[in-house]
């Protein structure tokens, strides 16, 4: 079997494209033929190939040292007191915008400029300190948030990544300080999860100096007072052939070129408090050396400002899920129903501490995150993807219960949970949609173990059996061994074997999805969703493994709350992981044809087609 595996993978490429367009094919073909696969350390890109490769996760990685956590203590001292006693989230709410003088004493504690090294002003913290500047500020305000993640996780963050020195002195003081906004500028109206396709165009001036742009953007957070743009145009880009393409470049504007207006603030269900407009560009002069990044590279610029700044989203969502946990244990350890205070009711015990597992997951996997960062890791784009989706869709839930078990009283606006969900809802659709981040992480991680398949086949049929006896060993060695079970606290040896057996089972599925369908796969969504779905729980588990082992080991065993939260944790997530592996085989796919046949039926007809109960 695993050689016709082999064989039938040599034959074909993959692609992580998930709208079936060949981007890049010529590109990717060449680099298979020649190259073998770039070698990854990142736990999930292996997880595709059935791996579990524990550099990036044992042990948990924490980088701060006594001068860091001194630093941050100071700037969260400040930071609690204005969100406590100067911002107000729900004016913030009702009037659906910030006070300027509010938003200027924010950026007295450094939160607009918090990776900005000291030398531009800014506040010169690291990944895993912002990512507890922005729990806290997610706890208390999400609509500031945004403002903030807006401004610097992607609005200048192109800059600071890509910027040169030059680009980096002129700008970044105004923006770390706050003097000034900035806004990250990809979203058009035909162009949303498919962000390659957009249609703004700047073509360079004939005498060299100026790229002049025209275009519109959708949805700008804080287009309506952003000074900086950070704009993505089709360039014309001359190919080698010495034919010329259109291809995306990124580009600094400054609204004071001329020509750059917005639309009005958008009417928003949720963070109401930000400012989200519609932006246009009518013949912008831009200084020529004002592109970030190399010419027709900008799609990889806007992806990797986007990585980067992924990790703002399961911090404030760790915030905002520790607000209605606490809210919810304020409200059920005192009110009493039944004759009994509700915390005592079993239902309500299962709810309280389903909200704790989501929030401990999602707490794990976004410091795991920041501080892989910190210490120079470049591969995290699934584990970024992987922590926007999970910690989106967990506060959601844990918001939800909140209110259910506040009963009536959540639904009152008195209460505040409900501006929290409704700001909440936007988490799973920008910063990259949970449905197109799913495919993402899917394909991106199928395309790397079918490269890997394919060097092995291709290894074999030039004669060398050992690349076949290896990768069979390494699989052997897998089933048998435990790689989690031997680096976890000894306690949690039974629930890091479950890890271990999932992570068997999800490559050997990997490589059946592949095998069976081949270049096909970009068609199966209904698979790759799920194939997704399993390596978030399953990076879940590691993540959370983890961080026990780190505080069992620290504490002497004695952290039985983390422990028993790390053992439930893991029993459920493994069988959801092992279930939603399950289902894309042959079985359950017989619901894949009624699920498109019931889709397809509405869809023609325009509305449901079922006969009414009452006209029967
Ligand atoms: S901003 C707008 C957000 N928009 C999106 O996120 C767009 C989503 N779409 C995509 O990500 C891409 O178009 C997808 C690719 C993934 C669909 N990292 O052929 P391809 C490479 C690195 O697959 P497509 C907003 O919402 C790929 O390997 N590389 O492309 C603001 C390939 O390279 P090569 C990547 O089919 C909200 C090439 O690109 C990545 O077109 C405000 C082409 O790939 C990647 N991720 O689709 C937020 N993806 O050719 C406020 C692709 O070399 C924040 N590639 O093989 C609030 C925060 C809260 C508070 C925080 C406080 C601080």
């Amino acid at each position: 079997m695993r050689s016709s595996a082999l064989r039938l993978l040599s034959q074909t490429r993959y692609s992580p494209i998930i709208n079936g367009r060949a981007v890049s094919t010529a590109a990717k073909k060449t680099k298979t033929k020649t190259e073998p696969p770039k070698k990854e350390d990142s736990f999930c890109m292996n997880l595709f190939r059935g791996e579990a490769n524990l550099k990036q996760v044992f042990p948990y990685p924490v980088n701060l040292n006594d001068e860091r956590r001194e630093m941050l203590s100071m700037i969260l001292g400040g930071t609690e007191k204005f969100l406590e006693e100067v911002n107000d989230p729900v004016k913030n709410d009702e009037n659906a915008t910030i006070p300027k003088e509010v938003l200027k004493q924010f950026a007295e504690y450094g939160a607009f400029g918090a990776l900005v090294p000291e030398e531009y002003e800014g506040a010169g913290l690291n990944n895993t300190q912002m990512t507890r500047l922005a729990e806290v500020v997610g706890r208390h305000d999400l609509g500031l948030g945004v403002v903030m993640g807006a401004h610097q996780s992607i609005g200048y963050k192109g800059i600071l990544l890509y910027g040169n020195e030059e680009q980096k002195k002129k700008y970044l003081p105004d923006l770390a300080t706050g003097r000034k906004f900035a806004a990250f500028c990809l979203t058009e109206p035909s162009s949303g999860s498919d962000a390659n396709s957009i249609r703004s165009r700047a073509v360079l001036s004939p005498d060299g100096k100026y790229y002049i742009l025209n275009g519109s953007k959708i949805w700008i957070s804080n287009g309506g007072i952003a000074d900086l743009f950070t704009v993505f145009a089709q360039t014309p880009v001359e190919q080698a052939d010495g034919s010329v393409k259109d291809k995306v470049s990124a580009f600094v504007v400054e609204r004071g070129f001329g020509g750059v207006t917005n639309g009005p603030p958008e009417k928003k269900m949720g963070i109401k408090g930000s400012n989200t407009t519609e932006v246009y560009f009518e013949n912008v002069k831009i200084p020529a050396e004002n592109m970030l990044g190399e010419k027709g590279e900008g799609f990889k610029v806007a992806m990797n400002i986007l990585n980067n700044g992924r990790f703002g989203i399961p911090a404030a969502c760790t915030g905002a899920m520790k607000h209605c946990i606490q809210k919810t244990v304020e409200h059920i350890t005192t009110r009493t129903q039944f004759g009994r205070k509700l915390e005592e009711f079993g239902d309500v015990q299962e709810k309280l501490s389903d909200m704790v597992l989501r929030h401990y997951a999602t707490e794990s996997i976004v410091y795991m995150l920041a501080a892989n960062m910190d210490r120079g890791i470049q591969d995290y784009q699934l584990e970024a993807a992987i922590g926007k989706v999970m910690s989106s869709e967990n506060a959601w839930i844990v918001c939800d219960n909140a209110i259910q078990l506040h009963g009536g009283m959540g639904f009152m606006k008195e209460c505040g949970l409900e501006r929290v969900l409704r700001d909440l809802r936007i988490f799973r659709i920008f910063e990259g949609a949970n449905d197109v981040m799913r495919l993402f992480i899917g394909l991106t991680g199928m395309q790397y173990a079918g490269k890997h398949l394919q060097h092995t086949a291709k290894q074999v049929a030039s004669g060398n059996v050992f690349a076949l006896f290896g990768a069979v060993a390494r699989r052997t060695s897998r089933s048998t061994g435990g790689d989690f079970a031997s680096v976890v606290h000894p306690s949690l040896k039974s629930s890091a074997t479950l890890v271990d057996d999932a992570i068997v089972r999800f490559g050997k599925t990997v490589e059946a999805l592949l095998t069976k369908h081949r270049k096909n796969i970009i068609e199966r969504q209904f698979e790759v969703t799920r194939v997704a779905n399993a390596a978030i729980d399953i990076y879940s588990m590691v993540a959370v493994l983890s961080r026990c082992t780190r505080t069992l080991n620290s504490t002497d065993g004695d952290s039985n709350h983390e422990k028993q939260i790390a053992e439930l944790f893991v029993r459920q997530a493994s069988r959801r992981a092992v279930k939603q592996l399950k289902e894309t085989d042959g079985a359950t796919l017989s619901n894949l044809s009624l699920i498109t046949s019931i889709a397809k039926d509405v869809c023609k007809n325009q509305a449901l087609p079922q006969v009414h109960p009452i006209d029967v």
